[in-house]
């Protein structure tokens, strides 16, 4: 049932604290996750345990050798055949919430961490599964990408968010910018928090959180409206709230 993540790396040690705080800490106590991680080096068979060298043809840096790659994810698959062999790169299919979900949904996840100018092609081509970016940018190295993809890929496990929420609640909210939030005091140097938030009336609430989530998400991220499914009410609240923005913008309106 448990969700299993071992991860390949030549740098074991970045991986100790930033999983073990907090909710990722207390899923990996209840045992909803497991994390390991594997050196790499570990699994050389020279005497000084060498696991990069430089490319042929030439050039800048070092690239991570295909035989210790090979035989870290071959121990890491032989308990589980089935296992899915991710390498982190920008070169790879750009993460967002939708793979985070399919991921999720594999029993035992191994991600290969490259450093310097990448791994040997032939690891990629004969052991990897799937390439997965997190972003448009370069990273020192793959550890970071892997953080960050455990950590959305763990929000869907069923209890990591606790026994009531989990990342696949609600379902409007999830494909927009949230609402903004608030809490204690209602003043803070003067700048109070919307009325309706103080009103009691949780249809006004909602209906209040509906708008500014749609209206956040048409200023600074269109792209996702697009890919939203919006109910035809939705829809008519955007239309308002899109004629308001249009009003507020050639500066007649409040
Ligand atoms: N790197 N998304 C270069 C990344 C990266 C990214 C990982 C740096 C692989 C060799 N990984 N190494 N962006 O920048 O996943």
């Amino acid at each position: 049932m448990r969700m299993k993540f071992d991860i390949l790396t030549l740098f074991p040690n970045m991986f100790s604290s930033p999983l073990q705080e907090s909710i990722l800490g207390k899923a990996i106590e209840k045992g909803l996750i497991q994390i390991r991680t594997i050196n790499i080096r570990d699994f050389t068979l020279d005497k000084h345990q060498v696991a990069d060298d430089s490319p042929y043809g030439g050039g800048q840096g070092m690239v991570m050798k295909v035989e210790p790659i090979a035989r870290a994810i071959e121990s890491a698959k032989s308990q589980n055949p089935s296992a899915w062999a991710v390498y982190l790169t920008p070169q790879g299919k750009p993460f967002n919430q939708d793979l985070a979900r399919r991921l999720s949904t594999r029993p035992h996840l191994i991600l290969l961490c490259g450093r310097y100018e990448g791994v040997d092609e032939r690891a990629r081509e004969l052991f990897i599964d799937e390439e997965i970016s997190i972003g448009d940018y370069v990273l020192t190295g793959g550890e970071l990408a892997a953080m960050v993809l455990i950590d959305a890929v763990s929000r869907f496990i069923p209890g990591v968010l606790g026994s009531v929420r989990s990342a696949e609640d609600d379902s409007f909210f999830n494909s927009l910018l949230e609402y903004p939030q608030y809490t204690r005091p209602s003043d803070f140097r003067g700048r109070g928090i919307p009325e309706v938030l103080l009103s009691g009336n949780h249809s006004a609430i909602s209906l209040w959180r509906k708008r500014e989530a749609l209206r956040r998400t048409s200023l600074r991220r269109p792209d996702l409206l697009a890919k939203a499914n919006l109910s035809d009410e939705d829809k008519k609240l955007l239309e308002e709230i899109l004629q308001q923005i249009k009003k507020e913008q050639s500066g007649d309106g409040v």
